[in-house]
């Protein structure tokens, strides 16, 4: 068994911005990441690489670039967590041994979930998702062939990660079929699980009025439960139904945000590490993890209550990282995540409203000005600023959100 002061479970955005923090103080040898990727993905771009305006390599890195050098690199998935022995087993079989464990293996995509998505998404040229690598390059292509129709938009019944994609990709769709004259023969339909289009009522607000001026539909509570490719027509189950009545819709353009979990490997933990959804439990305010305090979560993986994106990572690295230097030295956590999460709710090919709240749904916005409103500048934030942010300072542990910008630029008056 070897051993590690620190292993770090998986190295997306979480697992990364916190390795590159703790390689610089535990030194040479000390610090295991666990990752069984080639290529990380700064994924927020595959909203942009599904309209044309980014390429798929334009998100990519060789995982070897993007993990810190200090650390030791184990190219394997994690097959089994064992808290009470503190060790975790890979792929191969090989058991690790830790004093901590920092966790941020991400969310998990299950296809499988919707009856013949995995077909379809193989097969019929105009079913897509930004959601996976292997198919965000579908998206483009079935965009430019689409002649006009029933174009289709859906948002699935469970908890996801970047909750704003799943109609981004609408807004930028709507644009491109006005300015190549098929928006008129086009029924645009935004079909999904939610009550309401967003979950921050004054972006929310927003929001209607600019499905309203796109005239798009919106169908609420619409759940996708199967997709038939051969006959073209997508299968939604109707939430507030009781009887659980159906609904089939003709498609001839439908990007699926697939149904997503918490990581099944946590789920299969020796002892229980989740919550009762299967996320892991930790305190929302420090990331330590509510019974075995030497482990701390970060990301996607946690039932942390925020919304699950790369700001929201951003927002809580440095206070996770609090949090473990805390605990070694015999302290108890006492950071303060206020949830702060964004989500740059793009509306077309040049304007994007900036959403960011906290925990309470309230807006937590760093620039003076009302970013409820369509604008250009966040447009050029989201596409041209933030993957150099994302590159080089978050996944170098440089970067814990915009909160120092906001208080300056709201001169100490902002929270
Ligand atoms: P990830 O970055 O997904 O990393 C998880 C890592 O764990 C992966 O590298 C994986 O290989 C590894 N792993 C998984 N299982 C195991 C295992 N068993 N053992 C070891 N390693 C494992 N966020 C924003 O802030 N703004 C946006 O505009 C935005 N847009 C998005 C658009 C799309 C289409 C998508 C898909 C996401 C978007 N996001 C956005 C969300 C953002 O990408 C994620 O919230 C963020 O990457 C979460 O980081 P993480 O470290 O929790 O998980
Ligand atoms: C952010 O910090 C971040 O993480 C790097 C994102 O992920 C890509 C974001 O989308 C946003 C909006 C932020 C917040 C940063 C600023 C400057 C408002």
């Amino acid at each position: 068994v070897n051993h590690y002061k620190l292993v770090v479970a998986g190295g997306g955005t979480g697992g990364c911005s916190v390795a590159a923090r703790a390689c610089k103080t535990f030194g040479q040898g000390n610090v295991a990441i666990i990752e069984p990727a080639d290529y990380h993905y700064y994924q927020p771009m595959w909203t942009l690489v599904g309209a044309g305006v980014k390429t798929v390599d334009q998100s990519a890195m060789p995982m070897e670039r993007v993990l810190p050098k200090a650390c030791d690199h184990h190219k394997q998935k994690i097959s089994e967590f064992d808290p009470d022995k503190n060790t975790v087993t890979l792929e191969n079989g090989q058991k690790l041994s830790y004093d901590y464990l920092v966790v941020g293996i991400g969310i998990q995509i299950n296809l499988d979930k919707v009856e013949g998505l995995v077909d379809a998404l193989n097969n019929d040229p105009t079913v897509c998702t930004n959601y996976r690598r292997e198919y965000v390059t579908k998206t483009y292509p079935a965009i430019q062939n689409f002649k006009g129709g029933n174009a289709i938009f859906t948002f699935p019944n469970t908890p996801i990660k970047c909750a704003g994609a799943p109609q981004k990709i609408m807004y930028l769709a709507d644009e491109y079929w006005r300015k190549h004259g098929v928006r008129d023969k086009t029924t645009m339909l935004y079909n999904t699980s939610l009550g309401v289009i967003f979950g921050v009522k004054k972006y929310a607000e927003r929001l209607l009025k600019v499905v309203d001026r796109k005239d798009i539909k919106i169908n609420f509570k619409r759940n996708l439960i199967a997709v038939d490719p051969a006959t073209k027509s997508a299968t939604f189950q109707l939430l507030d139904s009781e009887s659980g009545e159906t609904e089939k819709y003709n498609y001839d353009f439908l990007h699926v945000a697939p149904p997503m979990s918490a990581p099944d490997v946590l789920k299969n933990s020796t002892s229980p590490i989740t919550d009762g959804a299967g996320f892991l439990d930790v305190n929302k305010e420090t990331l330590q993890h509510k019974t075995y305090p030497n482990i701390f979560g970060i990301g996607d993986c946690t039932n942390v209550p925020t919304a699950k994106t790369a700001a929201a990572v951003a927002g809580q690295n440095k206070i996770l990282y609090n949090s473990l230097q805390q605990v070694i030295a015999g302290q108890t956590p006492d950071g303060k995540y206020d949830g702060y999460t964004s989500c740059p709710l793009i509306t077309g090919y040049s304007t994007c409203i900036l959403a960011e709240f906290d925990f309470n749904g309230e807006p937590l916005e760093t620039f003076p000005v009302d970013q409820g409103k369509e604008r250009r500048t966040m447009y050029h934030m989201k596409k041209d600023i933030m993957p150099e942010i994302y590159w080089r300072m978050l996944l170098k542990g440089h970067w814990s959100g915009p909160k120092t910008y906001r208080k300056m630029l709201h001169l100490g008056m902002s929270k």
